[in-house]
C-alpha cells in the first residue's frame, strides 16, 4: 500500500479512537476544525482505498484500542459513545459498497443484539455484510427480548437467526434466547456472535454456529444455501 494510503487510513483510525466524526464536530477541542472521520473516509475511498481496507486497518483497530482503554480506566462512556458516533459517520460511506454486492436473495436473515444490551456497532457490520452477500436482513435492533426473536421467525417463516451480545452479562440472555427458539423452532438455524462469546459456549448454548467476525457468518450462511 502506498504511503499516502496507509497515512489517510491512520488519521481515520486516529479521528475514531478520539471521537472525532467530521469537521463540524467541536469534540474533541485539540481537533476542532479539522477534518473527521466522516471527511477522511469519503476522501479514502475517492482516492482508491478499498471500504474492506478502511474497516480492517482502521475502524475495527481503532474501536479495540478504545476498548483497551475503558478497561484501563483511561477513557469513560462518554469518549466511547463519541468513537462509537466516529465510526457510524464513517460506516455512512462504507454501507452502499456491501449493500451493492449482490442482488439476488438467498434468504432471510433475522439479526439482533440480546436483552439489555445496546452495542449494535458489531451487530451492524454483520448485518451489512450478510445483507451486501445476498440475503434479505430483518434488524431487529437492540435490547431485543426472546419473544420479539420469535415473533420476526413466525412472521418470516424459514429465516436464519443471528444473536449477538457484547457484554458477559448479557450471555446468559442470549443462552436463555437460544434455549426457547430451539425448542419452538427446532430446524431453524442460529449464528451466535460478539466478543464474549466463543465456540464453546455456542455449542454449550446448542447454537448452531459461532463466527468471531462478520466474514465467517458470511461464509457460514453460504454453507446453508
Ligand atoms: Co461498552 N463495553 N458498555 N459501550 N463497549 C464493551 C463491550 C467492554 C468490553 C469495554 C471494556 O470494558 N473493555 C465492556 C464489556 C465488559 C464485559 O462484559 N466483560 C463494556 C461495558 C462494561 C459497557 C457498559 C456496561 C459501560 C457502563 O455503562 N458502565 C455499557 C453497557 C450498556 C448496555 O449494553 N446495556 C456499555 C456501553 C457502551 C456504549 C453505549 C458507550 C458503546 C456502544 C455504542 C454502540 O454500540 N452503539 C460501547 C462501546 C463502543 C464499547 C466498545 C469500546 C466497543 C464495542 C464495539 O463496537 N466494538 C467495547 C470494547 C471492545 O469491544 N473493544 C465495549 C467494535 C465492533 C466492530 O466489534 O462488537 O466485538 P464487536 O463485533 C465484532 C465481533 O464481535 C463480531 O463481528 C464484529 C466485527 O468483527 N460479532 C459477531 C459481533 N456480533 C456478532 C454476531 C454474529 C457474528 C459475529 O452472528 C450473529
Amino acid at each position: 500500500m502506498i504511503p499516502e494510503m496507509t497515512e489517510i487510513l491512520e488519521r481515520i483510525s486516529t479521528c475514531v479512537e478520539l471521537g472525532k466524526v467530521d469537521i463540524k464536530s467541536p469534540y474533541p477541542p485539540a481537533m476542532k476544525g479539522q477534518e473527521g472521520a466522516f471527511e477522511l473516509t469519503r476522501l479514502a475511498l475517492d482516492e482508491g482505498v478499498s471500504p474492506g481496507d478502511i474497516l480492517e486497518k482502521a475502524l475495527i483497530p481503532a474501536m479495540s484500542r478504545v476498548g483497551q482503554k475503558f478497561s484501563r480506566n483511561e477513557i469513560f462512556v462518554p469518549q466511547m459513545l463519541m468513537a462509537a458516533k466516529a465510526m457510524s459517520s464513517s460506516m455512512t460511506h462504507i454501507k452502499p459498497f456491501y449493500l451493492s454486492g449482490e442482488t439476488k436473495r438467498r434468504g432471510t436473515f433475522i439479526i439482533g443484539t440480546v436483552k439489555g444490551d445496546l452495542h449494535d456497532i458489531g451487530k451492524n457490520l454483520v448485518s451489512m455484510m450478510i445483507e451486501g452477500s445476498g440475503w434479505e436482513i430483518v434488524d431487529l435492533g437492540v435490547d431485543v427480548s426472546t419473544e420479539k426473536f420469535i415473533e420476526a421467525v413466525e412472521k418470516h417463516p424459514g429465516s436464519v437467526v443471528g444473536l449477538s451480545a457484547l457484554l458477559t452479562t448479557t450471555m446468559e440472555n442470549m443462552r436463555k434466547s437460544v434455549e426457547v427458539l430451539k425448542n419452538r423452532f427446532p430446524a431453524m438455524k442460529i449464528l451466535v456472535g460478539g466478543a464474549p462469546v466463543t465456540e464453546e459456549f455456542c455449542r454449550k448454548i446448542g447454537a448452531d454456529f459461532y463466527s468471531p467476525d462478520p466474514q465467517g457468518a458470511v461464509e457460514y450462511l453460504r454453507t446453508l444455501t
